[in-house]
Protein backbone atom coordinates (compact mmCIF):
# COMPACT_ATOMS: atom_id res chain seq x y z
CA UNK A 1 0.00 0.00 0.00
CA UNK A 2 1.35 3.57 1.34
CA UNK A 3 3.23 2.27 3.56
CA UNK A 4 7.58 1.78 3.67
CA UNK A 5 10.30 1.14 5.65
CA UNK A 6 13.34 2.01 6.23
CA UNK A 7 16.18 0.47 7.64
CA UNK A 8 19.15 2.16 9.28
CA UNK A 9 21.92 -0.74 10.21
CA UNK A 10 24.63 1.60 11.49
CA UNK A 11 22.00 3.91 13.14
CA UNK A 12 23.14 3.90 16.97
CA UNK A 13 19.87 5.47 19.01
CA UNK A 14 17.94 8.35 18.94
CA UNK A 15 20.79 11.09 18.12
CA UNK A 16 21.89 9.23 14.90
CA UNK A 17 18.61 8.77 13.26
CA UNK A 18 17.19 12.20 14.34
CA UNK A 19 19.33 13.91 11.46
CA UNK A 20 17.76 11.61 8.41
CA UNK A 21 14.18 11.03 9.83
CA UNK A 22 14.38 15.20 9.37
CA UNK A 23 16.14 14.99 5.68
CA UNK A 24 12.99 12.61 4.65
CA UNK A 25 10.63 15.25 5.98
CA UNK A 26 12.18 17.87 4.01
CA UNK A 27 12.57 16.24 0.90
CA UNK A 28 8.94 15.03 1.53
CA UNK A 29 7.51 18.47 2.55
CA UNK A 30 8.73 19.40 -1.69
CA UNK A 31 6.10 19.20 -3.96
CA UNK A 32 6.07 16.38 -6.40
CA UNK A 33 5.69 18.14 -10.12
CA UNK A 34 3.75 15.12 -11.97
CA UNK A 35 2.59 15.93 -15.55
CA UNK A 36 2.77 19.82 -14.39
CA UNK A 37 0.73 18.88 -11.33
CA UNK A 38 1.95 20.07 -8.02
CA UNK A 39 1.22 16.90 -5.69
CA UNK A 40 1.86 17.48 -1.79
CA UNK A 41 2.85 14.04 -0.24
CA UNK A 42 1.99 13.87 3.39
CA UNK A 43 4.28 11.49 5.50
CA UNK A 44 4.37 9.99 9.03
CA UNK A 45 7.06 8.67 10.75
CA UNK A 46 7.47 5.78 13.06
CA UNK A 47 10.82 4.55 14.33
CA UNK A 48 11.62 1.77 16.79
CA UNK A 49 15.63 1.30 17.44
CA UNK A 50 16.61 -1.83 18.38
CA UNK A 51 17.78 -3.54 20.54
CA UNK A 52 15.78 -1.07 23.19
CA UNK A 53 12.19 -1.27 21.39
CA UNK A 54 12.24 -5.18 20.69
CA UNK A 55 14.77 -7.76 19.57
CA UNK A 56 12.83 -9.32 16.98
CA UNK A 57 12.00 -8.08 13.53
CA UNK A 58 8.30 -8.81 14.40
CA UNK A 59 8.68 -6.60 17.58
CA UNK A 60 10.41 -4.09 15.97
CA UNK A 61 8.05 -3.62 12.96
CA UNK A 62 4.73 -3.48 15.21
CA UNK A 63 6.84 -0.63 17.56
CA UNK A 64 7.50 1.07 14.67
CA UNK A 65 3.86 0.90 13.37
CA UNK A 66 2.67 1.86 16.77
CA UNK A 67 4.83 5.60 16.77
CA UNK A 68 3.81 5.72 12.96
CA UNK A 69 0.38 5.97 14.66
CA UNK A 70 1.27 8.63 16.96
CA UNK A 71 3.22 10.39 14.30
CA UNK A 72 -0.14 10.76 12.55
CA UNK A 73 -1.55 12.73 15.48
CA UNK A 74 1.00 14.33 17.02
CA UNK A 75 1.65 17.15 13.85
CA UNK A 76 5.59 16.65 13.74
CA UNK A 77 5.52 13.92 10.96
CA UNK A 78 7.21 11.19 13.38
CA UNK A 79 7.50 9.83 16.61
CA UNK A 80 10.01 7.16 18.07
CA UNK A 81 8.42 4.32 19.84
CA UNK A 82 8.31 4.96 23.34
CA UNK A 83 6.82 1.42 25.66
CA UNK A 84 4.34 4.43 27.42
CA UNK A 85 2.50 4.75 24.15
CA UNK A 86 1.05 1.14 24.74
CA UNK A 87 1.53 0.61 29.03
CA UNK A 88 0.84 -2.71 29.40
CA UNK A 89 2.57 -4.12 26.30
CA UNK A 90 2.58 -7.38 27.70
CA UNK A 91 -1.54 -7.24 28.30
CA UNK A 92 -1.64 -5.97 25.14
CA UNK A 93 -0.07 -8.92 23.35
CA UNK A 94 -2.05 -11.21 24.80
CA UNK A 95 -5.12 -9.55 24.20
CA UNK A 96 -4.11 -9.16 20.55
CA UNK A 97 -3.05 -12.86 19.61
CA UNK A 98 -6.32 -13.48 21.84
CA UNK A 99 -8.07 -11.13 19.63
CA UNK A 100 -6.81 -12.66 16.41
CA UNK A 101 -8.23 -15.79 17.82
CA UNK A 102 -11.43 -14.75 18.31
CA UNK A 103 -11.88 -13.74 14.82
CA UNK A 104 -11.42 -16.94 13.87
CA UNK A 105 -13.17 -19.20 15.73
CA UNK A 106 -16.54 -16.77 16.24
CA UNK A 107 -16.10 -15.86 19.85
CA UNK A 108 -17.08 -12.28 18.08
CA UNK A 109 -20.58 -11.42 17.55
CA UNK A 110 -22.78 -8.91 15.88
CA UNK A 111 -25.30 -7.42 17.99
CA UNK A 112 -28.06 -5.14 16.91
CA UNK A 113 -29.30 -2.36 18.33
CA UNK A 114 -32.84 -0.55 16.41
CA UNK A 115 -33.10 3.03 14.65
CA UNK A 116 -36.52 4.44 15.50
CA UNK A 117 -38.16 7.04 13.12
CA UNK A 118 -39.61 9.25 15.71
CA UNK A 119 -42.12 10.51 13.59
CA UNK A 120 -43.61 6.93 13.16
CA UNK A 121 -42.25 5.11 16.07
CA UNK A 122 -40.99 2.03 13.48
CA UNK A 123 -38.10 0.72 13.22
CA UNK A 124 -36.34 1.86 10.36
CA UNK A 125 -32.59 0.61 11.00
CA UNK A 126 -30.26 -1.08 13.12
CA UNK A 127 -26.59 -0.53 14.34
CA UNK A 128 -24.24 -3.01 14.39
CA UNK A 129 -22.29 -3.14 17.37
CA UNK A 130 -19.59 -5.69 17.72
CA UNK A 131 -19.25 -7.86 21.12
CA UNK A 132 -16.42 -10.66 22.60
CA UNK A 133 -17.10 -13.03 24.51
CA UNK A 134 -13.74 -14.17 26.10
CA UNK A 135 -13.45 -18.25 27.19
CA UNK A 136 -12.12 -16.76 30.44
CA UNK A 137 -12.83 -13.10 31.04
CA UNK A 138 -16.34 -12.98 30.40
CA UNK A 139 -17.01 -10.03 28.21
CA UNK A 140 -14.85 -7.78 26.93
CA UNK A 141 -16.33 -4.26 25.99
CA UNK A 142 -15.53 -3.11 22.79
CA UNK A 143 -13.89 0.49 24.51
CA UNK A 144 -11.22 -2.12 25.48
CA UNK A 145 -10.53 -4.07 22.76
CA UNK A 146 -11.12 -1.61 19.32
CA UNK A 147 -8.40 0.47 21.20
CA UNK A 148 -5.66 -2.25 20.80
CA UNK A 149 -6.94 -3.84 17.46
CA UNK A 150 -5.90 0.08 16.39
CA UNK A 151 -2.82 0.30 17.94
CA UNK A 152 -1.59 -3.88 16.45
CA UNK A 153 -3.05 -3.21 12.94
CA UNK A 154 -5.98 -5.88 13.28
CA UNK A 155 -8.37 -3.22 13.34
CA UNK A 156 -8.46 -3.50 9.08
CA UNK A 157 -9.39 -7.21 9.23
CA UNK A 158 -11.76 -6.81 12.93
CA UNK A 159 -13.95 -4.02 10.49
CA UNK A 160 -14.01 -5.93 7.92
CA UNK A 161 -14.94 -9.22 9.56
CA UNK A 162 -18.08 -6.68 11.13
CA UNK A 163 -19.47 -5.64 8.01
CA UNK A 164 -19.51 -8.71 6.29
CA UNK A 165 -20.92 -10.49 9.30
CA UNK A 166 -23.68 -7.29 9.55
CA UNK A 167 -24.06 -7.50 5.78
CA UNK A 168 -24.59 -11.36 5.86
CA UNK A 169 -26.62 -11.03 8.77
CA UNK A 170 -29.09 -7.74 7.43
CA UNK A 171 -29.44 -8.96 3.71
CA UNK A 172 -32.75 -11.30 4.30
CA UNK A 173 -33.94 -8.30 6.38
CA UNK A 174 -33.29 -5.41 4.19
CA UNK A 175 -34.75 -8.02 0.89
CA UNK A 176 -37.83 -8.41 2.87
CA UNK A 177 -38.84 -5.04 3.79
CA UNK A 178 -38.58 -5.64 7.49
CA UNK A 179 -35.40 -3.24 7.83
CA UNK A 180 -34.38 -0.19 5.75
CA UNK A 181 -30.95 0.60 7.00
CA UNK A 182 -28.00 -1.36 8.96
CA UNK A 183 -25.28 1.08 10.35
CA UNK A 184 -21.39 0.06 11.14
CA UNK A 185 -18.89 1.93 12.99
CA UNK A 186 -15.67 2.70 11.54
CA UNK A 187 -13.14 3.26 13.01
CA UNK A 188 -10.28 6.16 13.21
CA UNK A 189 -7.34 4.04 11.12
CA UNK A 190 -10.11 3.08 8.38
CA UNK A 191 -10.00 6.20 7.14
CA UNK A 192 -6.65 6.24 6.73
CA UNK A 193 -7.31 3.02 4.47
CA UNK A 194 -7.47 3.42 0.62
CA UNK A 195 -8.59 0.41 -0.41
CA UNK A 196 -11.31 0.70 2.03
CA UNK A 197 -13.98 2.22 -0.83
CA UNK A 198 -13.02 -1.54 -2.75
CA UNK A 199 -13.82 -3.31 0.28
CA UNK A 200 -16.50 -1.80 1.08
CA UNK A 201 -17.71 -2.53 -2.63
CA UNK A 202 -16.60 -5.91 -2.38
CA UNK A 203 -18.91 -6.75 0.59
CA UNK A 204 -22.24 -5.19 -0.78
CA UNK A 205 -21.35 -6.91 -3.85
CA UNK A 206 -21.12 -10.31 -2.56
CA UNK A 207 -23.77 -10.25 -0.11
CA UNK A 208 -26.03 -7.65 -2.81
CA UNK A 209 -26.97 -5.25 -0.83
CA UNK A 210 -27.28 -1.83 -2.76
CA UNK A 211 -24.96 0.41 -1.26
CA UNK A 212 -28.45 2.94 -0.08
CA UNK A 213 -28.84 0.22 2.76
CA UNK A 214 -25.63 0.64 4.56
CA UNK A 215 -24.59 3.37 7.17
CA UNK A 216 -21.06 4.10 7.86
CA UNK A 217 -20.67 5.64 11.36
CA UNK A 218 -17.39 8.03 11.51
CA UNK A 219 -16.71 9.69 15.04
CA UNK A 220 -16.34 13.32 14.45
CA UNK A 221 -12.74 13.74 15.95
CA UNK A 222 -11.39 11.11 13.23
CA UNK A 223 -12.97 13.50 9.99
CA UNK A 224 -11.59 16.43 11.94
CA UNK A 225 -7.94 14.84 12.75
CA UNK A 226 -6.91 13.82 9.43
CA UNK A 227 -9.24 15.76 7.26
CA UNK A 228 -7.94 15.71 4.52
CA UNK A 229 -7.27 12.06 3.86
CA UNK A 230 -11.01 11.44 5.36
CA UNK A 231 -12.40 13.67 3.34
CA UNK A 232 -11.23 12.32 0.14
CA UNK A 233 -12.46 8.50 1.49
CA UNK A 234 -15.54 9.52 2.21
CA UNK A 235 -16.58 11.05 -1.31
CA UNK A 236 -15.88 7.96 -2.56
CA UNK A 237 -17.96 6.08 -0.27
CA UNK A 238 -20.62 9.03 -0.69
CA UNK A 239 -20.55 8.57 -4.69
CA UNK A 240 -21.55 5.14 -3.97
CA UNK A 241 -24.45 5.57 -2.38
CA UNK A 242 -23.42 4.79 1.27
CA UNK A 243 -24.82 7.43 4.25
CA UNK A 244 -21.95 8.79 6.14
CA UNK A 245 -23.00 9.43 9.75
CA UNK A 246 -20.88 11.70 12.10
CA UNK A 247 -20.80 9.88 15.79
CA UNK A 248 -20.56 11.16 18.51
CA UNK A 249 -21.03 14.51 17.51
CA UNK A 250 -20.55 17.35 20.08
CA UNK A 251 -17.92 15.81 22.15
CA UNK A 252 -15.34 16.60 19.17
CA UNK A 253 -14.01 20.28 17.52
CA UNK A 254 -16.28 20.16 14.17
CA UNK A 255 -15.10 23.08 12.00
CA UNK A 256 -18.67 24.16 11.30
CA UNK A 257 -17.63 25.40 8.19
CA UNK A 258 -15.64 22.53 7.52
CA UNK A 259 -18.74 20.03 8.70
CA UNK A 260 -20.76 22.07 5.79
CA UNK A 261 -18.55 20.94 3.09
CA UNK A 262 -18.20 16.94 4.06
CA UNK A 263 -20.23 14.42 2.17
CA UNK A 264 -22.03 13.42 5.21
CA UNK A 265 -25.69 12.57 5.72
CA UNK A 266 -26.19 12.15 9.50
CA UNK A 267 -25.79 13.98 12.45
CA UNK A 268 -25.51 11.43 16.12
CA UNK A 269 -25.70 13.49 18.86
CA UNK A 270 -23.71 11.96 21.91
CA UNK A 271 -25.40 9.81 24.49
CA UNK A 272 -23.83 12.46 26.87
CA UNK A 273 -25.80 15.10 26.29
CA UNK A 274 -28.92 12.86 25.65
CA UNK A 275 -28.89 11.18 29.01
CA UNK A 276 -29.14 14.00 31.07
CA UNK A 277 -31.54 16.14 28.55
CA UNK A 278 -34.17 16.42 31.24
CA UNK A 279 -32.58 17.83 34.08
CA UNK A 280 -29.73 19.37 32.28
CA UNK A 281 -31.02 22.86 30.47
CA UNK A 282 -27.30 23.34 28.92
CA UNK A 283 -27.66 19.52 27.64
CA UNK A 284 -31.15 20.57 26.36
CA UNK A 285 -29.39 23.44 24.50
CA UNK A 286 -26.91 21.74 23.16
CA UNK A 287 -29.17 19.28 21.86
CA UNK A 288 -31.90 21.46 20.45
CA UNK A 289 -29.32 23.59 18.98
CA UNK A 290 -27.59 20.39 17.30
CA UNK A 291 -31.00 19.03 15.93
CA UNK A 292 -31.81 22.69 14.29
CA UNK A 293 -28.23 22.71 12.96
CA UNK A 294 -28.39 19.09 11.50
CA UNK A 295 -31.73 20.15 10.13
CA UNK A 296 -30.40 23.74 8.39
CA UNK A 297 -27.34 21.74 7.10
CA UNK A 298 -29.73 19.37 5.58
CA UNK A 299 -28.80 16.23 7.89
CA UNK A 300 -30.97 13.45 9.23
CA UNK A 301 -30.59 13.84 13.14
CA UNK A 302 -30.28 11.05 15.51
CA UNK A 303 -29.99 11.00 19.32
CA UNK A 304 -28.67 8.24 21.14
CA UNK A 305 -28.92 7.59 25.04
CA UNK A 306 -32.48 7.36 24.76
CA UNK A 307 -33.14 5.68 27.99
CA UNK A 308 -37.07 7.32 29.25
CA UNK A 309 -40.17 7.92 27.36
CA UNK A 310 -40.08 11.31 28.47
CA UNK A 311 -36.44 11.93 26.42
CA UNK A 312 -38.43 10.17 23.33
CA UNK A 313 -41.54 12.22 23.95
CA UNK A 314 -38.83 15.72 23.96
CA UNK A 315 -37.26 14.68 21.21
CA UNK A 316 -40.47 14.27 18.94
CA UNK A 317 -41.18 18.05 19.84
CA UNK A 318 -37.87 18.94 18.53
CA UNK A 319 -38.49 17.07 15.31
CA UNK A 320 -35.33 15.50 15.61
CA UNK A 321 -35.56 12.23 13.09
CA UNK A 322 -34.00 9.24 14.55
CA UNK A 323 -34.10 7.74 18.08
CA UNK A 324 -31.65 5.06 19.62
CA UNK A 325 -31.29 3.92 22.96
CA UNK A 326 -32.27 1.43 25.57
CA UNK A 327 -35.97 2.91 25.63
CA UNK A 328 -36.32 1.30 22.19
CA UNK A 329 -33.94 -1.36 22.69
CA UNK A 330 -30.28 -2.91 24.18
CA UNK A 331 -28.10 -4.01 21.58
CA UNK A 332 -29.15 -7.25 21.22
CA UNK A 333 -28.17 -10.77 19.46
CA UNK A 334 -29.61 -11.30 15.85
CA UNK A 335 -32.42 -13.74 16.76
CA UNK A 336 -33.63 -11.66 19.06
CA UNK A 337 -33.47 -8.60 16.84
CA UNK A 338 -35.26 -10.14 14.01
CA UNK A 339 -38.22 -11.10 16.47
CA UNK A 340 -38.97 -7.28 16.83
CA UNK A 341 -38.99 -6.57 13.31
CA UNK A 342 -42.11 -6.67 11.47
CA UNK A 343 -42.99 -10.25 10.38
CA UNK A 344 -42.25 -11.07 6.64
CA UNK A 345 -44.81 -9.35 4.36
CA UNK A 346 -46.93 -12.53 2.68
O1 LIG B 1 -22.13 -0.62 23.27
P1 LIG B 1 -21.02 -0.17 23.00
O2 LIG B 1 -20.34 -0.65 24.27
O3 LIG B 1 -21.26 -1.26 22.00
O4 LIG B 1 -19.79 0.35 22.16
C1 LIG B 1 -18.76 1.06 22.75
C2 LIG B 1 -17.95 1.73 21.70
O5 LIG B 1 -17.36 0.79 20.80
C3 LIG B 1 -18.79 2.68 20.84
O6 LIG B 1 -18.06 3.87 20.67
C4 LIG B 1 -18.91 1.96 19.54
O7 LIG B 1 -18.96 2.87 18.46
C5 LIG B 1 -17.64 1.13 19.49
N1 LIG B 1 -17.86 -0.04 18.65
C6 LIG B 1 -18.76 -1.03 18.82
N2 LIG B 1 -18.70 -1.90 17.80
C7 LIG B 1 -17.73 -1.45 16.96
C8 LIG B 1 -17.20 -1.92 15.71
O8 LIG B 1 -17.62 -2.92 15.15
N3 LIG B 1 -16.20 -1.19 15.15
C9 LIG B 1 -15.72 -0.06 15.73
N4 LIG B 1 -14.74 0.59 15.13
N5 LIG B 1 -16.20 0.42 16.89
C10 LIG B 1 -17.19 -0.28 17.50
O1 LIG C 1 -20.12 5.52 19.98
P1 LIG C 1 -21.30 4.80 19.47
O2 LIG C 1 -22.42 5.71 19.23
O3 LIG C 1 -21.04 3.91 18.30
O4 LIG C 1 -21.70 3.81 20.63
C1 LIG C 1 -22.95 3.42 20.93
C2 LIG C 1 -22.80 3.03 22.35
O5 LIG C 1 -23.89 3.54 23.13
C3 LIG C 1 -22.78 1.55 22.57
O6 LIG C 1 -21.86 1.37 23.59
C4 LIG C 1 -24.22 1.27 23.08
O7 LIG C 1 -24.25 0.09 23.84
C5 LIG C 1 -24.44 2.51 23.91
N1 LIG C 1 -25.84 2.81 24.14
C6 LIG C 1 -26.87 2.68 23.28
N2 LIG C 1 -28.04 3.09 23.81
C7 LIG C 1 -27.73 3.53 25.06
C8 LIG C 1 -28.52 4.08 26.11
O8 LIG C 1 -29.74 4.29 26.01
N3 LIG C 1 -27.87 4.41 27.25
C9 LIG C 1 -26.53 4.22 27.41
N4 LIG C 1 -25.97 4.55 28.57
N5 LIG C 1 -25.75 3.71 26.44
C10 LIG C 1 -26.35 3.36 25.28
MN1 LIG D 1 -21.99 4.37 16.57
Amino acid sequence: GDEFAAVLPIADGIDDTLPLVKRLLSAMATPFVVEQNSLHIGISIGIAIYPDDGARREDLMRHADVAMYHAKQNQRGFAFYDNTLDKNSLALLTLEAELLKALTEETLQVYFQPKIAVATGAICGAEALLRWRHPTRGWIPPDEFIPIAEDTGLIEPLTYWVLDRSLALCRDWLREGRLNNVAVNLSARCLHDEALPLQVRRLLDKHAVPAERLTLEVTENVIMNDAKRAHNILLQLDAMGISISVDDFGTGHSSLAYLKRLPVDELKIDKSFVLEVMNNPNDAAIVRATVELGHNLGLRVVAEGVETEAIFNYLKQLNCDVSQGYFHGRPMPPEQFSEILLPVQV
